[in-house]
């Protein structure tokens, strides 16, 4: 196994927070497992077609940057094929995710999009995208429209910010360095958030990269660069809370990077032989759910009865979410080339 990268510390001390932000916290990374754990089933019962990318690991990331620095609902989200739970931690109800990945109209995408196009104007989720970082430059487009909006038009509520996901591969790809020149220059109000997981496919980030620190690329551009525990929902929401705090003051754009790790193979096609035994234990020890749920616990902010309602709760929700799926209508066919182009409401 290569060293592993030391994961930077955080003082969890000093964190405030109340009993229903945590509450909320914990829903929102077991609603993101659950969710994919019963993608996984659905998928090999056959329910379910093409490239499913599961982010099981990675929870703490969308939900300390979403449910813990954003406004869900009114900032917006950009993210990558590996999508379905930022949709989740945006507001997308499950039942229409789940409905989307099932090909069903009722879907957030009407079924036309599958696993790596969930999108919903209503949620501000400016979509999955199948391309590795082609989400990137997308998210400085929404940047630039709050912006220009607040500044130009001189629309005083136009103050969202834009979250911007996307792994330690898309790092390497040149709409990154463009993007974020541009997005530093113009001071955009948006956070790139890099979830290095470590791995692109089966290749090794420290193989692939000049640097495999990405937050130093930041400075390349004049621009904040922070590195961060990315299996701590509580670190991961600090971090985020100070970007977000600068994006709305107008003072540009923030770099963070979590360091992450997926717990199942690069997506259910794929047989995830090439990751050590070793490294993938050393990941599951740090597993972002125990680990907020045991701090909950000790600081007395939640029992474990508590916990386990919520685990309940979720449970009964995903069953619905698959049962409104199945029984939803499938795209009707005279309908193929409707929503290719946006209609007048
Ligand atoms: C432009 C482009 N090149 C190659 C691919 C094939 N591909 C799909 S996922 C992937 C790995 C990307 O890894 P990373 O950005 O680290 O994201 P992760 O899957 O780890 O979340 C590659 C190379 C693609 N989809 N798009
Ligand atoms: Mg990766």
């Amino acid at each position: 196994m290569v060293q592993e990268r030391t994961l930077p510390t955080f003082n969890a001390a000093k964190v405030q927070i109340t009993k229903e932000e945590g509450l909320r916290l914990y829903e929102d990374m077991v609603l993101g497992r659950s969710f994919e754990d019963k993608c996984a089933e659905m998928y090999y019962r056959g329910k379910m077609f093409g490239f499913v990318h599961l982010y099981n690991g990675q929870e703490a990331v969308s939900t300390g940057i979403i449910q813990g620095a954003m406004r869900p609902g009114e900032d917006y989200v950009s993210s990558t094929y590996r999508d379905h739970v930022h949709a989740l931690s945006a507001g997308v109800p499950a039942r229409e995710v789940m409905a989307e990945l099932f090909g069903k109209a009722t879907g957030c995408s009407k079924g036309r999009g599958g696993s790596m196009h969930m999108f919903s104007a209503e949620h501000r989720l400016l979509g999955g995208y199948a391309f590795v970082a082609e989400g990137i430059p997308v998210a400085a487009g929404a940047a630039f429209q709050s912006k220009y909006r607040r500044e130009v038009l001189g629309d005083k509520n136009a103050d969202q910010v834009t979250a911007c996901f996307f792994g330690d591969g898309a790092a390497n790809n040149g709409q990154f360095f463009e993007t974020l020149n541009m997005a530093a220059l113009w001071k955009l109000p948006i956070l790139f958030v890099v979830e290095n997981n470590k791995w692109a496919i089966g290749m090794a980030h420290d193989r692939a990269t000049s640097d495999p620190e990405i937050y130093k690329k930041a400075s390349a551009f004049n621009m904040a660069g922070v590195e961060v525990d990315g299996m701590d929902v509580l670190a991961v929401r600090a971090v985020a809370q100070e970007a977000v705090a600068r994006a709305r003051a107008g003072e540009g754009p923030t770099l963070i990077e979590a360091l992450t790790y997926r717990f199942r193979g690069h997506s259910l096609a794929d047989p995830d032989e090439l990751r050590s035994k070793a490294e993938k234990e050393f990941w599951f020890a740090r597993d972002p759910i125990k680990k907020l749920a045991a701090y909950l616990v000790e600081h007395n902010i939640s029992t474990q009865e508590e916990l386990k309602d919520i685990d309940r709760k979720i449970q009964a929700l995903i069953e619905d979410a698959v049962k409104f799926a199945e029984s939803s209508p499938e795209p009707d066919p005279s309908e193929l080339y409707r929503f290719v182009f946006a209609e007048d409401e």
